[in-house]
């Protein structure tokens, strides 16, 4: 797998730099990206777009959803897969009109009108929408491509899964297309590799709420140095001592980093609740300038 991962992540250095060469200007090239209900118990998204998941607090499976960004408005035709690290187990996959009242294209008013598979091995969806007939883009049934989703599916982390940082992704190897065909109208077409475009969904897990590093059930001053020194072991070259379970409740505004940015969004949210505050740490830092 790893070293799938590799061969993968080589040959899309490849393409990119040759579609850098080919891509008409008029055409951005259209990506997929992913949303979670963060209403959902110990699911929040944070500021930066990072997932944090509170695996003590979170026992259900977490709806998600998966979005066409397709500014030319020109889909033909849609073959996306995306897949997910193993402990983050996918399932439940659906079309989106039983829950978002409708589909991005007309035409795909059922289930069964656009071709959803599940590879539980692999631990992979995979949806289509594809109207062979016509030679046309699609017709939206909203503003944009993204005003519905493609399709919803669930994502929950096994049992025993560890701490840390899980990636969800749009993938492009292995058997059944993955790719993006936009229509010019006039019969001619361009086919995108949607693994190249997309970024992954980043999901942190943790057995304890976000912020609260020595996992007592408060926020203070002991989290705030905690990280401080983590941040300065990491900075200054030595191993972080933190585990996975640390490292994502540390992460506070979810930025892939833990650092003073995160330190000190503490130390004023510590500040904040000894002034009576009561917004959750993450309302408070998304609300932060
Ligand atoms: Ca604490
Ligand atoms: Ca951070």
């Amino acid at each position: 797998m790893k070293k799938l991962l590799s061969i993968m992540s080589s040959a899309v250095i490849a393409a990119g730099m040759v579609s850098a060469f080919t891509v008409n200007a008029a055409d951005v090239a259209p990506s997929v990206y992913f949303t979670v209900d963060d209403k959902a118990d110990g699911v929040e998204t944070l500021k930066f777009g990072a997932i944090f998941v509170n695996t003590k607090e979170n026992t259900s499976a977490i709806p998600c959803a998966v979005y066409l960004k397709d500014e030319s408005k020109k889909a033909g035709q849609i073959f996306v897969k995306a897949i997910a690290d193993k402990s983050l187990k996918l399932s439940d996959l659906t079309g989106p009109n039983a829950l978002y009242k409708g589909a991005p294209y007309k035409g795909f008013e059922t289930d069964d009108s656009m071709n959803l598979n599940t590879f539980e091995d692999l631990n992979m969806i995979a949806v289509n929408y594809s109207k062979v007939s016509s030679e046309k883009p699609m017709e939206l049934n909203g503003e944009k491509s993204d005003s519905y989703p493609l399709a919803c599916f669930k994502a929950k982390f096994a049992d025993n899964a560890e701490g840390g940082t899980y990636n969800l992704k749009v993938y492009s190897e292995g058997a059944y297309f993955s790719g993006i065909i936009l229509r010019n109208g006039d019969g001619t077409f361009k086919e995108y590799d949607p693994s190249e475009n997309s970024k992954p969904m980043t999901i942190n897990a943790s057995d304890r709420k976000l912020g609260d590093i020595n996992n007592d059930g408060k926020w203070d001053s002991v989290d705030v140095s905690g990280i401080m020194k983590e941040y300065s072991r990491v900075s200054s070259g030595k191993d972080g001592i933190f585990d996975g379970n640390q490292r994502a409740a540390a992460d506070i505004n979810g930025d892939g980093l833990v650092d003073s940015v995160d330190a000190s969004n503490l130390l004023a949210y510590y500040a904040y609740l000894s002034g009576d505050g009561t917004s959750s740490l993450n309302d408070f830092v998304k609300n932060r300038k």
